[in-house]
């Protein structure tokens, strides 16, 4: 038996998979047709709308009402065609597999007519044995792609029971029963994006072909999921597997930059799991953006000399700490600790940034993540009603320190549990989580979005009697399947795994997955939006152990809307065409009646001025709500900020509804479509400061005749090393740049934490200033340490209630700096409220600083743009600027 075995390992060939040999099949001579007269020749990969947009055959789908003009499409079966030659090299060969990447989603695969194979989940990547039979020099592969929209409904027929939802909200305009299909959810639309629910080849295809003898050896994982804390070992799981039967081969393992290598014979059959150790001492730590370096290590396996693959790794330890409090505290925390260090999570929500991620450049996931680092971000979380990013992404947020919190891809739905559905999902995360485990970036995966509480507070109205079966097909799905197939293949405690979010974690747990509240504030995350509160007033919001959504929605610029529509009479806040992007139901009547209780409303006539303020408006009414809710995360962040009546407090991360958008609509994202900034993202910059400064004035917008009301100035400290600086206060008129008083203290912080550093009466100071009984006074404060400046502003008034007047802004400089920064100075001559500045034509990019605050007579700001500005000269600097004052004017 022995010597049989090694005759057979002399027998064959070893190869690596580079060495077989591909024919591609991607490129732009594909031809689709849906039989009913809509045909174009295009490119895969591709979907039907970029194909026919390219070929001229439609419309641009972003533009105007066509997401729902152009529905008809999806509705269609489509068949994309190519016609391909094989060399008799090629055909000599034994085995020959047809590789799917990426396939969106219901199709059937045929080579000259013979049944290659059927895909339905866009979430797997196909790999389907060709018959030899069926190839020959000249070929034609056929992708007969039935419709999502018919087929979610047939199934939903099949299925023979409801599950809700079974369409979404009305002003969503979208299409039913996404949950019976493994499609991207809100490709069906959702309350911030349309219903395309592309079809296509989305991913790489081709032919592979090998011959029977040979042994090709693959890297399916790499995960580092332990740290041997006794013996100061990573225990990194590798899994390999193989086309062949059983045989031994010699790996070698290597640590790129370190002098640690590993030898090892493994006997495979089909797929080997090891476990291999890397001393600590060989390696330095992977840490998040802003507490250290983003280390990465290639670790390479080869065979006798060949290299097999290799994956690019990170030492990080994750721990999601939940403990109790004692001492009468009730609840447990919700943190993440990296590498034993407690870390504040500053973030957002991601969502897909294009429907169509064909069109998606690796730069612009490149530019949306790194505006995320800028704004001093350590955490997105991949929401789960979008997709599994590609590899590049992952790749990015490891080089940038954007630490992922990962849901798996359900969402605010029930779905169906029949066993095919089961198996279909059991192999989706199998699949993705090989797919991406060796990314250090990612810390946490998360069972889905919103579910558990969808069951828990009865969201789809089920019978009472039905209610246990829901349950028990909840934990169906998401324990019994989701998170077993999880455990299977990411095992260690490197990555925790929570059910949903919100959940209450460990509490979660203790009422078998589905607790009572699930948006208890005392335990585990918490998702919040409270539409009809004052969004302003830090009083509105729950103070919770970890905030993992939360946000409010906004107007993109209007350069975004000229993208959109070229009816300008369309460009009003309430047009029908406004109204038609706004896909959460009466989203635009509440952000009018925030608005208005808080700004002036614009006067002017011109209606396309006006539209421009409503959007300046809403912009201004978004980022002072996440400033808002960032300064009360922020000021309960330490355990001594818990109160000891209520237990809240110790509040260790907020990630903000949304980063970005899947196209230009009224959305709660805070980078528009084209990637640019609104106002809310610089503010989400500035409140994410690590070392920073909140100023509240108590109670909210107290009247100048309280004589308790109180202003309250804190140092918030994240950094690990002592704060010594400088805080001084100045209360202003909107008058004069003179301060009508001005304070200061000496801050000395030894460790992390908050720190209150002032306590001062409110009225008195108001006296003192002379802010008259209307409460005309601003104040202005500004921490000065290490040679660093964060400003701070408090407002004793809603803007609309200041005498406003006019800065008189003045642009009086533009200076390049270097080919993609140039400088801006601009003066003025009162203080100025929220100054926005905007760069009109092809130059994109960021400032420095925008929306600001002026309180001093000249500000100089720098504009960074994404790509060389080659020459200046011709480069149009147009620049808008405005301040609250010109809302006013006529
Ligand atoms: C949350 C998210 C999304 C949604 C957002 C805004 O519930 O999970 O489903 O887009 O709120 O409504």
């Amino acid at each position: 038996m022995m010597f049989y075995s090694i005759a057979l390992v002399l027998l064959l060939h070893f190869i690596s998979s580079s060495s077989s040999v591909r024919v591609p099949l991607t490129g732009n001579d594909w031809s689709i047709d849906d039989n009913a007269n809509h045909t174009a020749q295009g490119q895969v990969p591709g979907t039907i709308h970029t194909i026919l947009l390219a070929a001229k055959k439609i419309p641009d789908p972003y533009m105007d009402f066509n997401d729902v003009d152009l529905r008809f499409l999806i509705h269609n079966k489509w068949v994309f065609t190519k016609s391909f030659n094989l060399s008799a090299d090629f055909l000599a060969f034994n085995d020959t597999y047809l590789h799917l990447q990426q396939i969106d989603t219901v199709a059937n695969v045929t080579i000259n007519g013979c049944p290659i194979g059927r895909t339905d989940n866009m979430f797997l990547a196909y790999v389907f044995t060709v018959p030899n039979t069926c190839l020959k020099t000249e070929n034609v592969i056929q992708v007969h792609f039935h419709s999502p929209v018919v087929y979610a409904l047939e199934q939903s027929i099949i299925y023979n029971r409801t599950v809700q939802p079974l369409c979404p909200a009305k002003a969503q305009q979208g299409e039913c029963h996404v949950q019976f299909i493994r499609k991207e959810p809100c490709s069906f639309s959702w309350d911030w994006g349309p219903a395309f629910a592309p079809i296509g080849i989305t991913g790489d295809i081709y032919l592979e072909a090998i011959n029977a003898s040979d042994i090709i050896i693959e890297l399916e994982s790499v995960n580092i999921a332990s740290f041997d804390v006794a013996n100061k070992n990573w225990l990194v799981d590798v899994i390999l597997s193989s086309n062949n039967a059983p045989f031994s081969s010699t790996l070698k393992f290597v640590l790129e930059n370190t002098t640690w290598t590993y030898e090892i014979v493994v006997p495979f059959n089909r797929s080997v799991t090891l476990q291999i150790k890397i001393p600590d001492a060989q390696v330095a730590r992977w840490w998040p953006n802003g507490y250290g370096d983003q280390v990465l290590y290639r670790l390479s396996v080869s065979n006798k000399g060949t290299t097999i693959d290799s994956r690019l790794i990170g030492f990080r330890t994750v721990e999601l700490v939940q403990h109790e409090y004692g001492s009468g505290i009730n609840g447990t925390s919700f943190y993440f600790a990296i590498n034993s260090k407690p870390i504040f999570i500053k973030g957002s929500n991601w969502i897909p940034s294009d429907v169509f991620q064909e069109r998606v450049s690796d730069e612009k996931l490149e530019r949306l993540l790194q505006s995320a680092q800028l704004a001093h971000m350590n955490m997105l979380r991949i929401w789960g009603g979008g997709i599994y990013e590609r590899d590049s992404f992952y790749e990015m947020t490891d080089r940038l320190g954007i630490m992922l919190w990962h849901d798996f891809m359900f969402a605010c739905s029930l779905y169906p549990v029949d066993d095919a559905f089961l198996s279909n999902v059991h192999d989706e995360v199998i699949y993705q989580v090989k797919r991406l485990q060796s990314h250090p970036s990612i810390v946490i995966w998360a069972g889905n979005n919103e579910n558990e509480a969808a069951v828990a507070q009865n969201w789809y109205q089920i019978p009472a009697d039905q209610m246990n079966r829901t349950k028990d097909e909840y934990r169906k799905l998401y324990i019994d399947t989701v998170m077993t197939a999880l455990l299977e293949v990411d095992k260690g405690t490197n990555r925790p795994f929570v059910s949903s979010s919100p959940s209450n974690g460990l509490g979660s747990i203790r009422e078998n997955y589905i607790a009572t509240n699930p948006q208890d504030p005392l335990q585990g995350d918490v998702h919040f939006y409270g539409y009809q509160d004052d969004s302003w007033n830090p009083n509105t919001y729950p103070i919770t152990r970890f905030l993992s959504e939360t946000g409010i929605q906004s107007l993109p610029s209007l350069d975004t809307w000229f993208e959109t529509t070229n009816n300008q009479s369309e460009l009003t806040f309430n047009s029908s065409f406004i109204l038609h992007r706004e896909h959460s139901e009466n989203q635009i009547e509440a952000m009018m009646t925030h608005i208005q209780s808080n700004l002036p409303l614009p006067v002017t006539n011109d209606s396309l001025k006006h539209f421009g303020q409503m959007i300046y408006l809403s912009q201004i009414h978004q980022a002072m709500t996440l400033k808002s809710i960032s300064d009360v995360c922020r000021l309960h962040s330490s355990v001594d900020m818990i109160d000891p009546k209520t237990s809240e407090g110790n509040t260790m991360g907020l990630m903000y509804w949304q980063i970005n958008d899947i196209w230009q609509a009224p959305t709660w994202a805070t980078i528009e479509y084209g990637l640019k900034w609104k106002m809310g993202h610089y503010f989400v910059k500035h409140m994410y400061a690590p070392v920073y400064p909140i100023a509240t004035l108590t109670p909210y917008l107290a009247n100048v005749t309280d004589e308790s009301a109180r202003i309250l100035l804190y140092i918030v400290n994240e950094l690990s090393t002592n704060v010594r600086g400088t805080l001084v206060c100045s209360v202003y008129g909107l008058d004069s740049f003179l301060p009508r008083l001005s304070f200061g203290s000496d801050v000395a912080m030894n460790s992390s934490g908050t720190q209150r550093v002032a306590d001062l009466p409110y009225a008195l100071i108001s006296r003192r200033a002379n802010c008259g009984d209307n409460s005309q006074c601003i104040m202005h404060c500004t921490f000065n340490y290490n040679e660093q400046s964060v400003r701070q502003v408090l407002l004793f008034n809603r803007p609309k209630n200041y005498q406003l007047s006019d800065p008189n802004l003045k642009l009086q400089a533009v200076k390049p700096i270097s080919p993609t920064d140039f400088d801006i100075t601009i003066t003025a001559d009162r203080p100025a409220l929220f100054v926005w500045i905007d760069i009109v034509g092809n130059v994109t990019g960021y400032f420095s600083r925008n929306g600001l605050m002026m309180f001093e007579p000249s500000v100089t700001i720098r504009f960074h743009a994404w790509s060389n500005i080659t020459d200046f000269s011709r480069i149009n600097f147009d620049l808008r600027h405005l301040s609250l004052f010109d809302v006013t004017l006529p």
